[in-house]
């Protein structure tokens, strides 16, 4: 009898400590994970570097002379990075339902060959992306099951009109979509001991065409992942993802086609499969007792594009969380 309330004691007090246990928020990178108790604050902050430097089309890397051989577009794309800062708020409203709200800002560069005379040029583009704001639904909340749902909303914050020497730039040099967007996902999440199990599926599309007169096409991303703690400040993932991209429709009319790829909405359908490593670290006692920190690097693995694009090769996120 004195064992078994032992026991009892000591789970619920593991139970209750599961805000600092580092396996108990998914690998940085996948977000609207975990739902809050009711009266919680978190705060995050997320920052993201992506390299894309490989041109590719189909499942294949092509050269520059494969793109001047099937396009007589005066530019070619050599390389682009996309850097993001994320800033984001959750609030436990009740004990099933969390709110959230996160505002990204991006800093893009993107380089470009003259396919006529090879002279290199490069455009930046920077400022507020699209805000995105959800509701999280604990649908299980169990100590070792979890499965929360979500429901969001995107308004088109990020600009659409960014250009250099009165040009508009390429779709992808863009900062917002444009319009209103409507998300909806879950995500499912089995604890074994020091092990853990993930898997999210999320799906997002926008909601009618922006003020230049196109819309970005449905995004559909699916991830699973496997996650081992040594100890309970401190867990390891291995996680792949999947990311499809549909067609964008419409047109921006005054953007300038045969300039670029980047220019065409033809570019737009992709499918990118990523491997991704990670840690998560919770500060467990003294002064930074709750602040977690968590970073993720994932790599291209296979894709499938329609027409010419620059790939994804890497990505690094580092993100900041903390509860109150
Ligand atoms: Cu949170």
């Amino acid at each position: 009898m004195r064992l078994y309330v032992t026991l009892l004691l000591l789970s619920t007090a593991v139970f209750s400590d599961h805000k600092n246990i580092a396996d108990r928020h998914a690998p940085i990178g996948v977000m609207k994970d975990h739902i809050h108790k009711p009266g919680e604050f978190m705060f995050s902050f997320r920052a993201i570097n992506m390299e894309m430097n490989d041109l590719i089309n189909g499942n294949s890397e092509k050269s520059i002379l494969d793109y001047k051989d099937a396009n007589n577009k005066s530019m070619i794309p050599t390389n682009m990075n996309m850097k993001m800062y994320m800033v984001g708020a959750m609030y436990g409203i009740n004990e099933k339902i969390t709110l959230g709200i996160m505002q990204g800002f991006m800093k893009n560069t993107m380089e470009m060959e003259m396919a006529m005379n090879g002279m290199e040029s490069e455009s930046e583009t920077e400022g507020l992306g699209d805000t995105s704001l959800s509701a999280l639904y604990g649908i299980i909340d169990e100590p070792n099951l979890k499965l929360v749902g979500n429901l969001g909303l995107s308004l088109p914050v990020g600009s659409i009109d960014e250009e250099k020497n009165g040009m508009l730039l390429g779709y992808p040099m863009q900062l917002g979509s444009g319009s209103y967007g409507a998300s909806f996902g879950a995500t499912g999440i089995k604890y074994f001991d020091i092990y853990s199990a993930g898997v999210q599926v999320q799906g997002k599309t926008f909601l009618g065409r922006n003020d230049e007169g196109y819309r970005l096409g449905n995004e559909y991303a699916f991830t699973s992942w496997i996650s081992v703690m040594p100890i309970n400040s401190l867990s390891f993932s291995l996680r792949l993802e999947r990311k499809q991209i549909e067609r964008i429709s419409g047109i921006n009319e005054d953007m300038h086609t045969m300039m670029s790829t980047t220019h065409d909405t033809k570019f737009s359908l992709r499918r990118f499969d990523s491997v991704l490593v990670g840690a998560n670290y919770v500060f467990r006692s003294g002064a930074l007792k709750g602040h977690r920190l968590a970073f993720e690097y994932g790599k291209l693995a296979a894709f499938d594009v329609n027409d010419f694009q620059l790939a994804p090769n890497e990505q690094l996120m580092l993100g900041w969380q903390k509860a109150f």
